[in-house]
């Protein structure tokens, strides 16, 4: 079986994991020869993907949040000002924009989207949540 057809059918299989509400296996950001650990996340109604990334403190994080909604505003959330994240940035739909941060101390991160509309559950209780898991 060739990387390629393997490759497809993992892109498969975790889409359908992420349809059927499974929880994706966490996203180990690697890091760059400039040093820095680059992921990318894509915004949906109501998802973040990936929903868990993993990082390394001490290093500089740049992440491409990427919407792929039509006319649903969604934003990222992270405040943990005590672990060197204070991260509040709105992504329009559509928009791609880039956050850079350096995460201090190890931990588990909630980030999520707190847009909502007047009497309805916000975006983080339709389940709009991910987690920045950061290790020493
Ligand atoms: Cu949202």
């Amino acid at each position: 079986m060739g990387t390629r057809l393997v490759l497809v059918l993992a892109v498969l299989l975790s889409g359908w994991a992420q349809a059927a509400g499974v929880p994706a296996p966490p996203f180990a950001v690697p890091v760059d020869q400039e040093g820095v650990q680059r992921a990318g996340i894509q915004l949906d109604s109501y998802a973040y993907v990936p929903s868990h990334l993993i990082v390394q403190a001490g290093k500089p994080v740049e992440l491409t949040l990427t919407s792929v909604t039509f006319i649903i505003p969604h934003n990222f959330i992270l405040l943990e000002p005590s672990a060197g994240l204070t991260i509040e940035q709105d992504i329009g739909a559509g928009k791609t924009v880039i956050v850079k941060f350096t995460p201090t101390k190890p931990g588990l991160y909630l980030f999520y989207c707190d847009k909502k509309l007047p009497f309805f559950p916000s975006h983080r209780e339709k389940g709009m949540e991910g987690r920045l898991e950061v290790r020493s």
